[in-house]
């Protein structure tokens, strides 16, 4: 999955366009390097964002999304209104990193549509959620709200193989919680539907680098991070240069398989 923020604020890349066709055209590059889908944004989720309005968001996102219209899109939302007009331009996933909780509209939207969704763990909001975050056991915790998610997607009518499953790396979580909740991923993936995760750039990875302020991690640290993340069953990676986690994807994959062709 490759990142089309539409934002002026999102935490690695925000406002790196200045219109939609340039947004599109930074879509269709990623899809071309092997991205299964692209993941469209209008609303930045890092710490410390403030929300945005729908008319705002939908503003942002609409022009880009009637440009992909045909090509595999994921909307990056957690509002039903959003989320409908990108499922009627050829969205085929929505991307809520609130897992549903945001709009009681959603569920029903993706419902009907027949869509698929990916439904995330996050402690707290975007505006407060890295001022303390607090876990007895972050794995189990976040893996059993996880479960309740997913019991509560499927009881709102959307059928349960269309579920993907994220824990939500840095969504009210130090970098050392960061680092445990991905040591025990295979915890999250017994809950039985594939698992994404969004590990690219994350300021986590800035940490692990002997970066002590930075924000954004770098490329090569997102891809050890994705390789990690696939060897414990990780199958849906959320990335910046697809290129590169393509490649190394490809090779940790032979590697498990143990042989070249798949
Ligand atoms: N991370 C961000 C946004 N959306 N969605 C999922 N499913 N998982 C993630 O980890 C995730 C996500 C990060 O926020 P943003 O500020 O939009 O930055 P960027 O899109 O550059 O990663």
């Amino acid at each position: 999955m490759g990142i089309v923020n539409v934002t002026p604020d999102s935490f690695s890349d925000g406002g790196a366009f200045r219109t939609s066709d340039e947004a599109a055209a930074a879509a269709r590059r990623l899809l071309g390097e092997g991205a299964g889908l692209v993941d469209v944004g209008g609303e930045s989720t890092r710490p410390g964002a403030a929300p945005v309005s729908e008319d705002e968001e939908l503003r942002r996102v609409e022009p880009v999304l009637e440009r992909l219209e045909g090509l595999p899109v994921s909307i990056d939302t957690s509002r039903a209104a959003v989320a409908r007009r990108a499922l009627a331009l050829g969205a085929t996933m929505v991307n809520d990193v609130t897992a549903l909780r945001r709009d009681p509209e959603l569920a029903q939207a993706v419902a009907e549509a027949g869509a698929d969704v990916c439904l995330m763990h996050m402690q707290g909001e975007p505006a407060t959620m890295q001022d303390a975050p607090r876990y007895a056991d972050v794995v189990s915790e976040v893996a059993s709200f996880l479960e309740d998610r997913l019991g509560a997607a499927v009881a709102a009518g959307i059928r349960e193989e269309r579920i993907s499953l994220d824990p939500g790396f840095g969504f009210g979580k130090t970098p050392d919680q960061n680092l445990e909740l991905l040591r025990g991923l295979e915890r999250i993936v017994a809950l039985g539907r594939p698992v994404l995760v969004g590990l690219s750039r994350k300021s986590t990875l800035a940490r692990v680098t002997g970066d002590e302020r930075g924000h954004v991690g770098s490329d090569a640290a997102s891809v050890g991070a994705a390789v990690a993340a696939f060897d414990r069953g990780a199958t849906l990676f959320r990335v910046h240069d697809v290129a590169l986690h393509v490649e190394a994807l490809a090779a940790a994959a032979a590697v498990e398989r143990g042989r070249v062709d798949s």
